[in-house]
Formats: structure tokens, sequence, C-alpha cells
């Protein structure tokens, strides 16, 4: 007995990577539909070893559908979401449409899964940004062990998460240094290749980017809204996984071999950590990978109970598709939710 499962934004980087993963990790499927705007209909994608015609999402009836994961940016989950929940399937929401209202859980299934028996008031389930799910699953094991007060956070951010057009960027900026060509910048505002720029999503009126309070917001939704967080967010010429450099003050004391051992038993979690050269892990070692990686754990001996680490992981997988997935499951696990063609 399977479900009936729809991906919208199925020809996106992490549309490909929702149907990538849901077929990796042996989700009940017992049908697949690939959905996307008017102007993909007719391109191909892949779901294991089938093809997938793309169909289009404005006339596509969800009423025989079990779960709709969307990854199709806020303005069209804001459009459509509350339209299939109310035809009775579940939808997993990847963008920020939903995260921040009180009738949506915001789920990481390592975090928060009880939450999720709240999906019921609007049949949407928010899927958190992928700065914030990566630092989440590191920080939820070491929360619950010696509560923290306040967090730090500078990211590294690879120019997947701006989609296809950040890839390609990346790339054909970085062609055009080689060979002499002009550089044009039309996705970043500045050059991304050999550069680093300060500034994701919009300025907020206190002067941080809308990226920066999304990793407060939605840190305080998931773990606990006593935390205090401030984060520098940063977009790096990195093709896939996002870094980030946190600093947390603790309200009880914890040392850095408790936190290793800690997090080696967590979910979710893979601590590389040998203080040597390359004993730590970079983005490129997470690309493709399932894991929250942790590393260059140790104490900062500037304040009482603080504690530095490397975060990285995959932005396109655990920070997006893969979150995503393992929502289903946990709907699925908790038995929240039944196909609704019953087999014959
Ligand atoms: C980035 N984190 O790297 C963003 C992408 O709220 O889901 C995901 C934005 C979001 O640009």
């Amino acid at each position: 007995m399977g479900f009936k499962v729809a991906v919208v934004g199925a020809t996106g980087n992490v549309g490909r990577e929702m149907l990538n993963i849901l077929e990796e990790r042996g989700f009940p499927v017992d049908e697949i539909v690939a959905l996307a705007s008017r102007r993909s209909l007719g391109t191909e994608v892949s779901f294991g070893d089938k093809t997938l015609k793309v169909k289009v999402l404005d006339t596509y009836d969800f009423s025989d559908t079990d779960i709709c994961i969307m990854s199709a940016g806020g303005n069209i989950s804001k459009e459509w979401s509350p339209k299939i929940g109310k035809q009775g399937c579940v939808v997993i929401d990847n963008s920020s449409a939903f995260r921040y209202d009180q009738d949506v859980p915001l789920i990481v299934p390592e975090v928060n899964p009880d939450a999720i028996a709240g999906f019921t008031k609007k049949n949407i389930i928010a899927n958190p940004n992928c700065s914030t799910a990566q630092l989440v699953v590191a920080l939820k094991p070491l929360h619950d062990a010696a509560t923290i007060k306040r967090i730090v956070v500078s990211t590294y951010q690879s120019v997947s998460g701006a989609g296809k057009e950040g890839m390609d960027e990346l790339f054909t900026q970085t062609r055009a240094v080689f060979v002499a060509d002009p550089v044009e910048a039309k996705k970043f505002t500045k050059r991304i290749a050999f550069n680093v720029i300060p500034h994701i999503d919009v300025f907020m009126d206190d002067g941080s980017t809308k990226e920066e309070w999304k990793m407060v917001a939605e840190t305080k939704k998931m773990l606990d809204p006593k935390i205090k967080l401030t984060a520098t967010c940063v977009r790096v010429p990195v093709f896939i996984g996002h870094s980030e450099a946190v600093n947390i003050e603790f309200d009880k004391p914890i040392t850095a071999d408790e936190a290793r051992d800690i997090l080696r038993e967590a979910p979710g979690c893979l601590v590389i950590d040998k203080r040597e050269d390359g004993g730590y892990a970079t983005p490129l070692d997470s690309a493709g990978e399932d894991a929250t990686y942790i590393s260059r754990i140790r104490e900062d001996q500037t304040i009482d109970n603080g504690l530095s680490m490397w975060i990285v992981s995959d932005n396109l997988r655990k920070g997006a598709a893969l979150n995503a997935v393992q929502i289903a499951e946990l709907l699925v696990e908790r038995g929240l939710i039944s196909p609704k063609k019953k087999a014959a």
C-alpha cells in the first residue's frame, strides 16, 4: 500500500533532488507526479529508472493525491498550498511562505518531531531554510545537555541556495575570468566568482538581511524561543554545501570532549574532528551526503560555558529535499496519513 505523491517545482535544483531522495530512500510511492509551471510543460525528469513528463500545476486536481512536496518559491506556495491542503492533500512546503504561521508546524525530524501533529489545521507542514536546518540538527542535542543561551553564527552559503541560476552564474563568471571575457553579475548583487558577498535575501529595517532574520525566527520556533541568536549570512563561491562557524554560550558547563561525545550519538550528525591537517569536513565533503558534519569543536576561553564549532551540510539535501522527504516519512511512521486510494 503506497501513496500518490506530487512534487511541485520538479524541474528545479531542489525538486529534482526530492525525486531522487524519494526513490533512494524507498518512500512508499504508488504513483508519482512531477508538476511545474506551464513553461516546463514537456520537460522530462527522472524518478529512479523511470522518466516522468512534467505536468502543469495550474490544471492539476489534487483530490486523489496524498502528499504534495512543494519547492516552487514563496509566491506559488502562498497561492497553491492552502488550495491543495483544502483538497485533503498534505503539503510539505520548502518555501518561507508558511514557516512563521502558528497554525503550520515547522519541522526538522531530528529536532521537533512531536510538533508535526499540528499540521491538521491547514494540512501544511513547513520545511526550514537550509542554513537553519543544519544548524538545529547540531544544536538540539547540545541544548538538551547544557541549555543554549546565545548563538553567534557566520554562514558561508553555496550558490545552489540561489537555485540553478546561481550555479550557472558562478560557472559562467569563473570561465569569463579565465578567458578574460567581461564578467556580468545578474543573479547576485556583485561578482561571486573569486569573491564573497555578505548579503543573502532582502535587507530588513534593522540592517540585518531576511536570511539572517530567518535563522533567528526558525531556531526559536523549532528549538527554543528563549535562545538568542545573531547571524551574518554570506554567499561564497562554492557550488553545493553550506558551512557555518558557530559560537555557542551555554547555561551549564559543557566541555568540547562532552559535546563531541554527545554529537557522535546524535541523529543526523557526523563528527569529523581530528586536530590535524584535513581532519575536518568541508562543503565538498558534504555534497551528495545526508549528514550534518560537525568539526573544529573547541572551548571558547573568552566566555563561561562557551564552545565554537564548524557545521557543514548539503543545502539541497538536509537543507531542503532530504528534510522534506523525512517529514513525509514521519507522517507515515506516526500513522498520521493513509493512502486515499485503497489497494484493490
Ligand atoms: C540561500 N538559504 O542559500 C537560501 C535558500 O528560505 O528557503 C533558501 C531560502 C529559503 O540562498
